[in-house]
């Protein structure tokens, strides 16, 4: 102790501005996070004076200094059009991990090396497959993830629910390399001035067989409907996924809110269950690889299992139509670390470090200049521009999305 205190009494400057940040850091890591957001979210819309944000900020333990930024930074208003510098801002502060929840078999192994390597940073990762059920986790307070990867309509429900942090794009400097009409998607279209998520992967659901045992033609949702095949489909388990293709199927958009749609498709679905092995939406490679003749697949897992055994597998999207879906990076609310969560997006949409998450999860990350990067392989399954009219983007449903989780209860339960 006495080391750092100068003759006098007085403590050295760089002493006190290194206890000033241990503490801050302390008061952020003790939950006061929320707290803090909440503070400055109050002084944006102009309901806490200059005098009383010191005051409250204080009260939080954050020394002057952290308290001074914050205000300044306060003042830093985004001009609505575009999520500018000032629309957020986080402590800067390196932790040692970061934690990444995303989709399943969508990492490479070699990622979390060079993100180490470049930032050091600790990244873990960690598992999901079901948006409703991230959804479902967050809402019920789960904590402990830096980076979460929800799809399109979730992007936009995570939003509206107040369960995701607004990005700081100066933050994300790489963030000029995506495709621009990825920039600002239908799903986090701005509409509050903030921006709160960046593209993650985009891909396809269709139809995954083995051409060793499959000799129909596979082009359409009726062969997973066709009893020749019983016992040896496998569906997606998946909420808005599974019912989309009983509602392909029957005719109807993958976004109807008709119930009457609804109750045709969850009825197909119903018929349709006595000829479905499982419905697994971890596995698909694995199951593939093993010899399941189809399966309601995503592109990407037909391509691993492309990968591990060749010609024996295709991919089809139906010529009734399918879903288009697309991805996002987003910080939920109550991240250890926003600051070391932005670090890790922009990396990932860095045009080289994209190329190598695409070649190894066979999804496409719309970044401008990464083609150059990509396996010849990677095309295999992508689709063709003919073939994209077909697809049907998701969106996100509102109140009527009770009814898709009651109807797919519904299938599961029969
Ligand atoms: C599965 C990844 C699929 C992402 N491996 C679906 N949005």
């Amino acid at each position: 102790m006495s080391g750092d205190v100068q003759k006098g009494g007085h403590m050295r400057p760089s002493d006190q501005r290194r206890r000033d940040r241990q503490r801050d850091l302390a008061v952020l890591e003790h939950g006061g996070r929320r707290e803090i957001d909440g503070l400055v979210d109050a002084a944006r819309r102009g309901a806490l004076s200059r005098r009383q944000f010191l005051f409250k900020g204080l009260e939080l333990g954050l020394s002057v200094s952290a308290v001074a930024t914050l205000l300044a930074a306060c003042g830093k208003k985004s001009d609505g059009a575009s999520p500018s510098a000032g629309a957020a801002t986080y402590a800067t502060v390196k932790p040692d991990k970061v934690v990444y929840y995303g989709w399943s078999d969508c990492m490479d192994p070699e990622t979390p090396k060079l993100f180490e390597q470049q930032t050091g940073i600790k990244m873990v990762c960690s598992a999901f497959d079901d948006n409703e059920a991230l959804l479902a986790k967050l809402k019920a307070g789960a904590t402990g993830y830096d980076v979460i990867t929800p799809s399109d309509y979730m992007v936009s429900v995570m939003i509206k629910s107040d369960l995701v942090l607004p990005l700081d794009m100066s933050l994300l400097p790489n963030f000029k390399y995506v495709v621009p009409k990825f920039r600002r998607p239908p799903y986090d279209d701005e509409s509050d001035g903030k921006k709160y998520s960046t593209p993650w992967m985009w891909g396809t659901t269709g139809i995954g067989y083995r051409t060793d045992k499959v000799t129909a033609t596979v082009d359409s949702w009726a062969i997973l409907w066709d009893p020749a095949y019983k016992g040896q489909i496998v569906m997606l388990n998946d909420e808005r996924e599974t019912m989309a293709a009983g509602l392909i199927y029957t005719g109807h958009s993958i976004n109807t809110t008709v119930q009457a749609e609804l109750d045709e498709a969850t009825q197909a679905l119903i018929e349709q269950k006595p000829l479905v092995q499982k419905y697994d939406s971890l596995n698909c490679k694995r199951n593939m690889v093993a010899g399941t003749p189809l399966s309601q697949a995503w592109n990407g897992d037909v391509l691993l299992a492309y990968g591990a055994v060749g010609d024996k597998i295709a991919f089809v999207l139906p010529k009734e139509g399918f879903p288009l879906w697309s991805d996002g990076c987003m910080i939920p609310d109550g991240a250890p670390s926003p600051y070391s969560a932005h670090l890790l997006m922009d990396f990932f949409i860095l045009p080289e470090n994209a190329a190598r998450i695409v070649n190894y999860a066979g999804y496409s990350i719309p970044i401008e200049g990464i083609d150059t990067y990509l396996e010849p392989v990677f095309v295999k399954f992508y689709p063709q521009p003919a073939e994209l009219d077909r697809g049907q983007l998701y969106t996100d449903l509102g109140e009527f999305a009770r009814n898709y989780t009651t109807a797919w209860a519904r299938v599961k339960a029969s």
